[in-house]
């Protein structure tokens, strides 16, 4: 526009600008939906969804279907039929196109190659191999770059893949159910449903989007949980067991080598897989370790599981909020199931984890989404809610609730 210019001239800039923010962040909307489908999959890599756009129009899609196979990117490029069109195409990206030579070569030079003009990205990559360097690449080869689209819910959406990256250990979820009076299980202690069904299915789904998954020797012994998903699919967490003085793993292969005291064994009783037993006490431990809780997050993030689920009972639980190693805190409340006594559950101020303002949800309103390709309303995503997107289904009668303590960065 040149000088000198009318408020009309203005107003129309400014409407016009308004109209490519709001289709920007329609197709990143799109990816951020596309990137989801990769939940329980792609871990530890983080959920990349890409699209591809000319004259308005989604022409290819892609996303990061599971750890190891072709990024996002890659995907959506590869699987346009005409190439010719990508030279007059915008492609759109939740995180920054990759500049590293990694399982794949670089997405940001296949862009290149291509002669993509334009490319929209929701987020900076904070894997420090890539980090502004896949941007940089792009707008050396002349890309237009157009960055910060949606942040908020594609930081949100990859919030594990940023703890992983920034703070080089699993994120951390804590979750419990609660009897209305606050008490996780009754004394003397013995295996009792303090919610329902949705709960539960709710509770596969956080297994599934998990690498490893933890619970204390008493919740081992008397619960005997498989700790596994049996809805959701993907590759299952390994199990965690913590016992006053050990950390129980269940798995042949680890890559730590921490160089604690280390045994394998077979467990006889109810579940007969082979299990790792490392030490957790002794000088050796407490020059290493501040805590139970560090060493149990370094175990995991030197083995590579991203994210860590903590089932409890209550001193695995306050062994984490003493550390301050919570990042999300899960909680199903039954409004019907009354224990009187028993054991409760920990006291956890929110203020002091940083979390972002509960939001609670009745479940009788809502049947968890059982299939992960099935998530329709982009909104939920954009409200923040990828993970816990939800189905209206009023004939349950379990009055339970779910208050989530959300990640906050
Ligand atoms: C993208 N698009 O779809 C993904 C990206 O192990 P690799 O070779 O798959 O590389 C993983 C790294 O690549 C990961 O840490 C992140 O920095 C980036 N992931 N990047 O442009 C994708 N999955
Ligand atoms: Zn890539």
């Amino acid at each position: 526009m040149n000088y000198p210019y009318s408020i009309e001239d203005l107003l129309s800039e400014f409407q016009s600008k308004t109209r490519e923010l709001n289709s920007h962040e329609f197709f990143m909307n799109r990816c951020l939906e596309l990137a989801f489908q990769g939940s329980g999959w792609a871990q530890p890599n983080p959920l990349v969804g890409s699209v591809i756009v000319h004259n308005q129009q989604i022409i290819s899609e892609g996303f990061h279907r599971k750890f190891g196979e072709n990024h996002a990117e890659r995907m959506a490029i590869l699987s346009l039929e005409n190439k010719e069109l990508l030279k007059e195409s915008t492609l759109y990206v939740n995180l920054e196109p990759c500049s590293h030579f990694g399982k794949t070569p670089p997405c940001s030079d296949l862009i290149c190659e291509y002669q993509i003009p334009k490319v929209v990205v929701g987020m900076l990559d904070p894997n420090p191999l890539v980090n502004g360097n896949g941007i940089q690449r792009l707008k050396n080869n002349g890309i237009e770059v157009i960055e910060n689209v949606l942040t908020h819910s594609c930081n949100y959406l990859n919030r594990k893949f940023i703890v992983n990256q920034t703070q080089k250990r699993p994120f951390i979820t804590l979750k419990w159910a609660e009897s209305n009076d606050g008490f996780y299980a009754p004394l003397p202690r013995k295996k009792q449903q303090v919610t329902g069904d949705t709960a539960r299915k709710f509770t596969h789904r956080l297994r599934q989007v998990h690498q490893a998954i933890l619970v204390g020797i008493g919740t081992w012994e008397l619960d005997q949980p498989l700790l596994t998903d049996r809805y959701f699919g993907g590759p299952q967490p390994i199990k965690l067991v913590m016992t006053e003085n050990e950390l129980w793993c269940f798995t042949e292969h680890l890559k730590w080598s921490g160089g604690l005291s280390q045994l394998t064994e077979t467990k006889s009783e109810w579940n007969s897989q082979k299990f790792h037993r490392i030490r957790m006490n002794g000088a050796d431990f407490n020059s290493k370790f501040p805590s139970k809780a560090e060493f149990i997050s370094q175990f995991c993030y030197q083995n590579g599981w991203n994210s860590l689920l903590v089932e409890g009972g209550s001193s695995v639980w306050n062994a984490f909020i003493d550390a301050n190693l919570v990042d999300e805190l899960v909680v199903y409340k039954s409004r019907k199931v009354e224990l009187e006594s028993g054991l409760r559950v920990p006291e956890l101020d929110p203020i002091s984890h940083s979390f972002q303002s509960p939001i609670c949800i009745d479940l009788d309103e809502y049947e968890y989404e059982l299939s992960q390709n099935s998530l329709k309303n982009s909104s939920e995503i954009a409200n923040d809610n990828a993970e816990f997107h939800l189905n209206s289904d009023h004939n349950r009668t379990d009055s339970d609730q779910l208050v989530l303590y959300r990640w906050k960065k």
